[in-house]
C-alpha cells in the first residue's frame, strides 16, 4: 500500500509537502479535505489527525505524521534524491535556519494577517480543533511583517538563485507557498523587489510548484 497523502488544493500549508512529494517523485495516493465545508473538523478526518490540521502524511505502517516539518525530514530521509535539506552540515544548518525564519517572519504572519481580518474565520484565528477570537490588531502586525521580510529577503536574494543554498531547498518552498498565499492580503512581489521577483519566476517554472 502506498503512502497517502492528506491534502487541500487551495491551501498553503499542504502545498509545501506536495512540492517536496513531486520534486523527489514519491508515488502516494491522495485524499482531498474539503476546508471549504470543514471537513478538516469533521470526525472521520479527526481520526486520522486529531490536530484538525492539513497536510498529513499517512505511511506504509499507518503511522501519521502530522506536520510539515515531520514530512519534510521523513521524505528527505526516504527519499534522499534530490536534498531538499542540505548534504553538509553547514548547508543543513543555513536551511534550517532560513527555514524557521520564514516560518516566523512569513508564513505565520501570513496566516496571522488573512485569518484575524477576515470574517469568515469568525473564532477561527487558528488552525486546530479549538476556537480563538480574531484579533484585527494581529492582522495589522501580520502585514507589516510581511512588509519587512520582504525587504529583508530582496536584499539577501541579490546575487543568488535559491534562499539558502546552491540549489532548491524546503526554504524556498515554504517562502515560495507563503508568498503566494499573501496575495489573499494584498501583499504581492512585484517590480519594486526585482530580487524576489527573478527568483520566484524561476521557481515557477518547475513543475512541482503548478501542481
Ligand atoms: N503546522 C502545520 C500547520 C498546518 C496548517 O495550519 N494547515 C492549515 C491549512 S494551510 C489547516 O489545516 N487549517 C485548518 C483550519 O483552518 O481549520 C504544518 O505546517 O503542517
Amino acid at each position: 500500500m502506498p503512502i497517502t497523502f492528506y491534502d487541500f488544493k487551495m491551501a498553503p500549508s499542504p502545498r509545501r509537502a506536495r512540492i517536496i512529494l513531486a520534486e523527489k517523485g514519491v508515488p502516494h495516493d491522495v485524499v482531498q479535505i474539503n476546508m471549504m465545508t470543514g471537513q478538516q473538523m469533521g470526525d472521520e478526518y479527526r481520526k486520522v489527525n486529531p490536530n484538525c490540521t492539513i497536510p498529513a502524511l499517512k505511511l506504509e505502517d499507518g503511522t501519521v505524521l502530522t506536520d510539515n516539518a515531520g514530512i519534510a525530514i521523513y521524505l528527505e530521509e526516504t527519499y534522499p534524491q534530490p536534498p531538499l535539506m542540505g548534504t553538509t552540515t553547514l548547508e543543513k544548518a543555513e536551511i534550517a535556519t532560513w527555514q524557521s525564519k520564514i516560518e516566523f517572519g512569513l508564513a505565520i504572519s501570513a496566516g496571522h494577517a488573512f485569518r484575524n481580518s477576515n470574517p469568515a474565520m469568525k473564532d477561527r484565528a487558528l488552525p486546530g480543533p479549538f476556537n480563538y477570537p480574531l484579533i484585527p490588531q494581529l492582522a495589522e502586525r501580520g502585514l507589516q511583517q510581511i512588509e519587512n521580510f520582504m525587504q529583508m529577503l530582496e536584499e539577501h536574494m541579490e546575487d543568488r538563485e535559491f534562499i539558502a543554498s546552491d540549489s532548491l531547498s524546503i526554504a524556498d518552498i515554504t517562502a515560495a507557498c507563503s508568498f503566494d498565499f499573501a496575495k489573499v492580503v494584498g501583499k504581492r512581489i512585484s517590480d519594486d523587489t526585482p530580487n524576489l521577483k527573478r527568483w520566484k519566476e524561476g521557481l515557477k517554472r518547475r513543475p512541482s510548484f503548478s501542481l
